[in-house]
């Protein structure tokens, strides 16, 4: 076919795909090409990705892609945020690609803060810093812990891309780190972009490594002459997305205004994680910030994004493992239909407690919690599955308090996008935890958010004001092009009770 198309390679934490999008009549229409795996490998016990395999699948795609369209535009790439690959000055890996969850981070987090200044000193001068939040999986204390285990590849290194960079370099040989997903790393000054240097030195990180970021929309060039010829995609040009998927995901919310002064909407990006937070037309580094642990991490044209990370859909997904552990196996759909069946409230976990964060077996440390916090061990697996989604609701209820005191205004709509959105159960029950109106969809946000931003690079999609009225317009086409389904809160009063007893029991773990 003649249309004139965009090519979306977007990598989850357990999959990804190559999509196509392209607008007719001001609709925006997608395609999945390619769809293929992302396991992590245990080797000698570090949890690292296999970035081989994840680049001969992208390039797979992008081969079926050029049988199939004859007009492709452009291409780009999002992945998750925090990781990062060290290229040495042969231009080859300098060490092996480590995935969030390795356990090397463990205790890195509070070493990094004695080595700033010491306990809340030193925390504080890294939140003055960067505006982030606090979490053992951020890149920052990934390159700390590699700086103190003396990690070689860190010696030999030349340059740090995060995972989007290195495909976008490996699709057209230029070297790029892309402002979005620089700002998930934990490094970056919130108001200026620029890397903080000083603490990375304090640190013993290698300041050498990081160039200056750009921004999405830049146009790197053509795909270079060997994966042209590998996959048939002749002069077409690598065009950088927001590669942080939250960052792509959010620009895809069907709202019609763009980081509000006083927002009265809020998203929920949900996947693997769920991010949940507002979009603002700057960063909130304060007090209250820094005392509930929300994070600014940077969006499109300047905004930023207010969020805190959940433990999302995460203990969902690994409860099926758990499942197939055993031999059997169960579908999604099989899996909220026992949820559903199951009663309510049965046993109440902490999404975000560390033993959740990369158990062997996410059953087992289920049962564990639960004996742990002096709740019955539940009998049923609909049992679990629906305190897995019970207890994200309920985390979704606190956020929501801590983000209308964070913004100081009330939040009426909570948009949520990305693959939760094909869970009714769980878009329910967040509309009665935090009675509110939920707007579901869309479901392919992150793709999408890919897409518009290759558009808006390639002028395919311009205003003649600036690129927040473009990204207006976008949004426009984005609510133009796919439906979204809304729930209305039914009996929220069901949930106060299991609200304060979630509170208590959140409060006493040890969050992660
Ligand atoms: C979501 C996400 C989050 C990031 C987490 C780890 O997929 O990118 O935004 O905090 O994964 O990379």
């Amino acid at each position: 076919t003649e249309k004139s198309v965009h090519l979306a390679v977007d990598l989850g934490a357990s999959s990804g795909r190559v999509i196509a999008g392209w607008l007719d009549g001001g609709k925006l229409s997608l395609e999945e090409v390619h769809r293929f795996a992302n396991d992590p490998v245990l080797i000698q016990d570090s949890l690292q990705w296999n970035v081989h395999s994840l680049w001969a699948e992208i390039r797979e795609g992008l081969r079926v892609a050029a049988g199939k369209y004859q007009a492709i535009r452009s291409v780009g790439v999002d992945t998750w945020g925090v990781d990062y690959v060290l290229i040495d000055r042969n231009g080859q890996l300098a060490g092996p690609v480590r995935n969030y969850r390795d356990s090397r981070t463990q205790g890195m987090l509070s070493r990094a803060c004695e080595r700033m200044g010491g306990g809340e000193a030193g925390r504080a001068a890294i939140f003055a810093a960067t505006g982030l939040q606090f979490m053992e999986i951020n890149t920052l204390y990934q390159l700390f812990a590699a700086a103190e285990h003396g990690e070689r590849s860190l010696e030999i290194a030349d340059h740090f891309l995060m995972m989007g960079d290195f495909f976008h370099w490996l699709l057209s040989g230029k070297r790029s780190i892309e402002a979005t997903n620089a700002s998930t790393t934990q490094m970056v000054d919130p108001a200026t972009g620029q890397w903080q240097t000083s603490m990375l030195e304090q640190l013993g990180i290698p300041t050498r490594l990081f160039e200056p970021t750009v921004q999405p929309g830049t146009i790197l060039g053509p795909v270079q002459a060997s994966v042209a010829e590998a996959t048939g995609l002749k002069d077409v040009p690598v065009v950088v997305p927001a590669t942080h998927d939250t960052g792509s995901a959010v620009i895809s919310v069907p709202v019609d205004d763009f980081a509000p002064e006083q927002p009265s909407w809020c998203y929920i990006s949900s996947g693997t994680w769920s991010l949940m937070g507002c979009e603002l037309a700057s960063p909130r580094v304060n007090e209250v910030c820094s005392q509930l642990n929300f994070t600014n991490e940077g969006g499109v044209a300047g905004s930023t994004r207010l969020l805190k990370n959940i433990g999302g859909l995460w203990i969902f997904q690994q409860l099926r493992k758990s499942v197939q552990r055993q031999g059997s196996d169960v579908s999604w759909e099989q899996m909220v239909q026992q949820a559903s069946e199951a009663s309510e409230f049965e046993l109440l976990l902490d999404p975000d407690h560390r033993a959740f964060v990369a158990p062997q077996d996410m059953l087992t440390a289920i049962k564990a919690f639960a004996s742990e916090t002096g709740q019955p061990v539940p009998e049923s697996n609909g049992a679990f599955y629906r305190a897995a989604l019970e207890g994200l609701a309920l985390r979704y209820r606190v956020c929501l308090g801590d983000l209308e005191t964070l913004v100081g205004s009330r939040i009426e709509t909570i948009h949520i996008v990305g693959g939760g959105t094909m869970n009714a159960l769980l878009c329910q029950m967040t509309a009665d935890a935090c009675n509110r109106t939920v707007v579901a969809g869309p479901v392919e946000a992150t793709a999408i958010g890919n897409l518009v931003m290759q558009m808006i690079g390639t002028e395919v999609i311009k205003s003649d004001a600036d690129l927040s009225a473009t990204i207006r317009m976008a949004r426009g086409i984005v609510r133009e092009s796919f439906a979204v389904q809304t729930y209305q809160p039914e009996n929220p009063d069901r949930w106060d009770g299991p609200a304060a007893r979630f509170v208590e029991l959140a409060g006493h773990g040890a969050s992660a």
